[in-house]
């Protein structure tokens, strides 16, 4: 399979987040992480490591606002000339603004508490460069599947939580939604997300349209990240009505649990029959993930691969979460595997 991999996501290398209680610890989301995925790629010899195409912004721009990509471009280096008597390693505001309080104002930290929605996003001299070559990963895995039957974007940062204005939960450009929607131009697409948070981000940015049809099976957001979507009765709005569908799972679900809730995930894109297919692939579901309580094997993550090939749809496969770096790798060789698997 074609894989496409940027080393421009080093650049992105948060030295902190925040954790519950204010805690501040070594971010999750490391640049090992991409790392340990290309040397396992590369160490079956099934695939093929290719730089992204250059797509420029537009794209980028169908998906999230301008000026919210223009922070992004921009907050860093506007930071560094501030004189502040703190040490400036990361960018993470300590206001925010609550819902309905929508008024942007002109002071740096006032924009970074507008834009920024929590405090698993900070924003460091390479983010934007990072953020932009994992949006042109995931381009290059959907104009791929245009003629191919599948590609992978070795997508870092991960995107799924970003919406259209906004970033948190360490994704700054939602890479799945802007490959959907690149592809929506050509047919119909679902995004399928199997990372063990709910993908929010995505569900904001398709929510109103019925031409691509998002799914998320996630840890049930009433006690997992991100807490406030991703529950079954949001199904859409608009003429999106009945074209987004949440699958909230509990704690400790199994393989077997896991493949049943997939399995109804699937029938629902069958029925809607499109022309492409994008998945979400956090590899956080994995039964030894720090930060997840999901308990699917490494055999349940192939089941899962091999399962979503059974839709014989050209997919774009899109590199979420997953937190176990030692095993992340194995898992992800172990999803392309089974996808790859000839039935
Ligand atoms: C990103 B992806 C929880 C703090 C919030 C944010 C997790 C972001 C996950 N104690 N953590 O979906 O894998
Ligand atoms: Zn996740």
């Amino acid at each position: 399979m074609k894989v496409f991999y940027s080393p421009l996501h080093a650049q992105h290398a948060p030295p902190f987040e925040i954790f519950d209680g204010g805690e501040k610890i070594a971010s999750f989301e490391t640049p090992q992480r991409a790392e340990r995925i290309l040397a396992a790629l590369k160490a079956t010899g099934r695939h093929q490591i290719l730089p992204p195409a250059e797509f420029g912004l537009e794209p980028i721009l169908a998906v999230h606002d301008a000026d919210y990509i223009e922070f992004l471009r921009t907050a860093y280096a506007e930071w560094q000339k501030e004189s502040t008597d703190y040490e400036k390693t990361a960018l993470l505001p300590a206001t925010f603004s609550p819902p309905g309080w929508r008024h942007k104002p002109k002071t740096l930290l006032g924009r970074a508490g507008y834009y920024m929605t929590d405090l698993s996003a900070p924003i460091v001299a390479g983010t934007y460069a990072a953020a932009l070559a994992s949006a042109a990963c995931a381009l290059s895995a959907a104009q791929t599947v245009t003629s191919q039957k599948s590609a992978f974007a070795l997508c870092r940062p991960p995107g799924h939580h970003a919406g259209r204005a906004n970033c948190a939960g360490y994704c700054y450009i939602n890479n799945a939604a802007v490959a959907a929607d690149w592809l929506s131009a050509r047919g119909k697409v679902t995004v399928l997300d199997i990372d063990y948070h709910a993908g929010n981000g995505t569900q904001d940015i398709f929510y109103r349209r019925p031409d691509v049809l998002t799914i998320s099976l996630h840890a049930d957001p009433d006690f997992e990240y991100p807490y406030y979507s991703g529950y079954a009765q949001e199904n859409g709005s608009a003429s999106g009505l009945g074209f987004h569908e949440n699958f909230p799972l509990p704690a400790g679900t199994s393989d077997e649990e896991y493949l049943a809730a997939l399995e109804k995930a699937l029938a629902r894109v069958r029925e809607f029959s499109p022309a492409f297919l994008v998945v979400s692939a956090g590899m956080d579901i994995y039964n030894a993930d720090p930060l997840g309580q999901i308990r699917v094997s490494r055999d349940g993550i192939a089941a899962i691969g091999r399962n979503i090939a059974g839709l014989d749809l050209p997919t774009a496969i899109v590199l979420e979460g997953g937190y176990n770096t030692a095993d992340l790798g194995l898992n992800v060789a172990a999803f392309l595997a089974g996808f790859e698997e000839t039935v």
